[in-house]
């Protein structure tokens, strides 16, 4: 069988790996290492700086208007929430980083609880990295990205509110982008217009099963 063309063929493989979702529970909020809860499944994080959009996501791919709680406000998300989906995979809403207000202590414990939960975990699959498609990688999401592959966890870009951009812009943007992310899967989103979360599930999907 002949495709028409790579868009029609990706959407055609975008529609096989539809995930329909029966179950998004709240298992637990960890903000300190020992509160960190025995692996159910296997464990997908959602990392980024603080309003990047990692929560509206996990609500986005679940269908879920309230699972995580999102906010304007930076600094929502505290500690490591924990929310098992289907019972077969565990998605892993990390607290936010770059955010000013925080004290150089809690930046201390934050640290150290994202580090002991990225090292110590066996059962995680993969980690998505979230970058606001506006203000592409910083320092932090370079240094995270370089830890990530030093210990070979695998992950990949996020670009989130890609609504914010124009479609024609877009595309330029997403081609700059590449070239400056390097040699990752790199998956556009919008949580607001709910595009992209088909591509992100094929990816988690392949990440598990890896
Ligand atoms: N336009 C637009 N806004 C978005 C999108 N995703 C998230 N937002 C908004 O960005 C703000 C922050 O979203 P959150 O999902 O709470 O961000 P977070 O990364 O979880 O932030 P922390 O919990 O502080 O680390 C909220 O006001 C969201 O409505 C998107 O795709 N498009
Ligand atoms: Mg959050």
């Amino acid at each position: 069988m002949r495709f028409g063309g790579t868009a029609q063929a990706a959407e055609i493989a975008a529609k096989l790996v539809k995930v329909k979702i029966t179950s998004a529970e709240f298992v637990a909020a960890a903000t300190r290492p020992a509160e960190i809860p025995k692996p159910h499944f296997p464990e997908v994080a959602l990392a980024g700086r603080s309003n990047v959009g990692k929560s509206s996501l996990i609500n986005k791919l679940t269908s879920r208007k309230k699972l995580a709680r999102t906010s304007g406000t930076p600094g929502c998300t505290r500690g490591l929430i924990f929310f098992d989906i289907n019972e077969t995979l565990t998605l892993v809403d990390l607290p936010g980083y770059g955010w000013a207000k925080r004290s150089l202590a809690e930046r201390d414990r934050w640290k150290i609880l994202v580090e002991t939960y990225l090292l110590g975990r066996e059962a995680l699959a993969g980690v998505l990295i979230l970058i606001d498609v506006r203000r592409g990688p910083q320092e932090e999401e370079s240094m995270l990205a370089e830890f990530l592959a030093t210990h070979e966890i695998a992950y990949a870009w996020v670009l989130t509110k890609c609504d914010k951009i124009k479609k024609g812009a877009l595309r330029s943007r997403l081609t700059e982008l590449g070239g400056e992310l390097g040699d990752v899967t790199v998956l556009p989103t919008s949580a607001s217009a709910g595009t992209g979360t088909d591509a992100v599930w094929r990816w988690v999907h392949e990440a598990r099963t890896a």
